[in-house]
């Protein structure tokens, strides 16, 4: 434990003592992050594996200081590391490939990450008591992603914890047990809520909002889609193999996450709205700083929830409302930090891809979402606009199978191709309307670097991106 807390003093001592500008940039506003988390493998839930990678894929932009497995057994020891070590060594993975340098957008280096898991419970305690109590002007962020039996026994030692802390929680089914457990944050949630001197204590308990993130089939579209991003997307599709509950993208319990990363500041304002929607802040008088799902217009008796269980599926409703709304920007959000984070120009040893999204483009077009284009974008043509997309390293001159992946909204169009700044004619963009398809040219290409246009003719159509052979001629 120790080797932890001067592990983390020395960063940050060592950020103090960079240029004031840069520590002000890398430190004064992200917020400090302890996870508890229940990841297993072949457990059948792969949500803390999804969640985890998805904080990884953040960790730029936070401080994270603890990766707390929130089950030990009776010696104290951590009863399942495996699943967060496996994360951890996809991370490496991605952190040691040159050709996405992580470290210099950043990242923290997995030796660091790897001391944030404690040996012990003992440990695990010490740690978040350590952190709460630091002189930080930085608020601390306990996100919890499955029990909170740690936050319960860290209370119980040094009840002045819950006043120096934020929390935020994913909580239960709306069927769980019948509402005999009405909000299930498993062992030592109860425990905490029902002791008045805990009643300050800043917690969004988030109950049953964030299962939004999981209905439907956009998720599964989701994860398709991130599976191509490194050995961290691999892991996330892999994760779901032998599950149970899953199917795509278990974004559950990513929410506590996703209030930090909110562009609205919803975690200052819980209130206010934001991805979430307006939480609710059932009882501002006993518990001024406990937010929760909102209900909406639907009368959902906070205090006695069993009362009202009878119409929890309409409640249900209510409180994903917003989420589910605003899902498709969270996932545009994502797909466009991971085409920052990884080279979008993608070169095996035969086909090298280029995004339109990428490409140089005019005015009048504009980029648009979409799981099922690759990266998550495409490029819309409407009344005008030139696509130019600018091909490099090709080995020799020579006639080359150049594949343009495209969408057509009705039916075939035709546009103008222009290459190295010679008109080559009209295109035909053929094929069923509103799938994704692809058409192959033989373009004479030379040595180097080529520009290819695509020329608004009769518009109209959709541009994904542009797939060159390098192993012709
Ligand atoms: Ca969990
Ligand atoms: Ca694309």
């Amino acid at each position: 434990m120790k080797q932890i807390q001067i592990t983390l003093l020395s960063i940050l001592v060592t950020g103090v003592a960079l240029t004031p500008c840069q520590v002000k940039a890398d430190n004064s506003f992200k917020p400090r992050v302890v996870v508890t988390l229940d990841a297993c493998l072949d457990c059948g839930n792969p949500d803390d594996i999804h969640a985890l990678v998805h904080l990884l894929w953040h960790s730029n932009e936070i401080d994270l200081e603890g990766l707390l497995p929130d089950r030990y057994d009776v010696f104290g020891d951590p009863v399942e590391t495996e699943a967060i070590e496996k994360v951890l060594d996809a991370y490496e993975a991605d952190y040691n490939n040159t050709s996405i340098s992580l470290a210099d957008q950043g990242f923290p280096d997995p030796t660091t990450l790897r001391e944030l898991i404690p040996d012990s419970q003992e440990d695990a305690l010490d740690l978040i008591e350590t952190l709460a109590n630091e002189d930080n002007p930085r608020p601390l962020f306990i996100l919890g992603w499955g029990n909170m039996r740690l936050l319960q026994e860290t209370l119980t030692r040094d009840p002045s914890v819950a006043e120096k802390i934020r929390v935020i929680t994913v909580g239960t089914r709306t069927n769980y047990n019948n509402c005999r457990e009405p909000n299930l944050n498993g062992w030592g949630r109860n425990a905490i809520f029902q002791r008045s001197q805990f009643d300050n204590m800043w917690w969004i308990e988030l109950d049953w909002a964030q299962e939004a993130m999981q209905i439907g089939e956009e998720p599964v579209k989701m994860l398709d889609a991130l599976s191509r991003y490194g050995d961290l997307g691999q892991i996330l599709a892999d994760s779901n193999e032998n599950s149970k509950w899953g199917r795509g993208f278990r974004g559950g319990d990513i929410a506590p996450l996703l209030i930090l990363l909110d562009p609205s500041g919803s975690v200052y304002n819980p209130t206010k709205g934001g991805w979430l929607g307006k939480l609710a802040q059932p009882f501002p008088e006993r518990r001024p700083n406990y937010f929760t799902d909102n209900m909406g217009k639907y009368e959902w008796d906070y205090e006695k929830p069993c009362r009202t269980w009878i119409d929890r599926e309409l409640a249900l409703k209510e409180c994903q409302a917003a989420l589910l709304k605003n899902r498709p920007v969270i996932y545009a959000k994502l797909l466009e930090r991971l085409n920052s984070i990884y080279p979008t120009q993608t070169k095996t040893q035969s086909i090298a891809s280029y995004e339109a999204e990428n490409a140089e483009l005019t005015e009048d077009l504009r980029v648009r979402s979409d799981l099922e284009a690759s990266h998550g974008f495409y490029v819309e043509m409407k009344g005008n606009g030139r696509i130019t997309w600018v091909l490099e390293d090709v080995p020799a001159d020579g006639e080359y199978k150049v594949k343009i992946r495209y969408k057509l909204p009705f039916h075939h169009q035709t546009q103008r191709l222009i290459l190295n700044g010679e008109d080559l004619g009209m295109a035909t963009f053929d094929g069923s309307a509103r799938a994704w398809q692809e058409k192959e040219f033989a373009l004479p290409l030379k040595e180097g670097r080529n520009s290819l246009t695509v020329e608004k003719d009769w518009g109209y159509m959709d541009f994904d991106n542009v797939i060159l052979a390098l192993n012709e001629p």
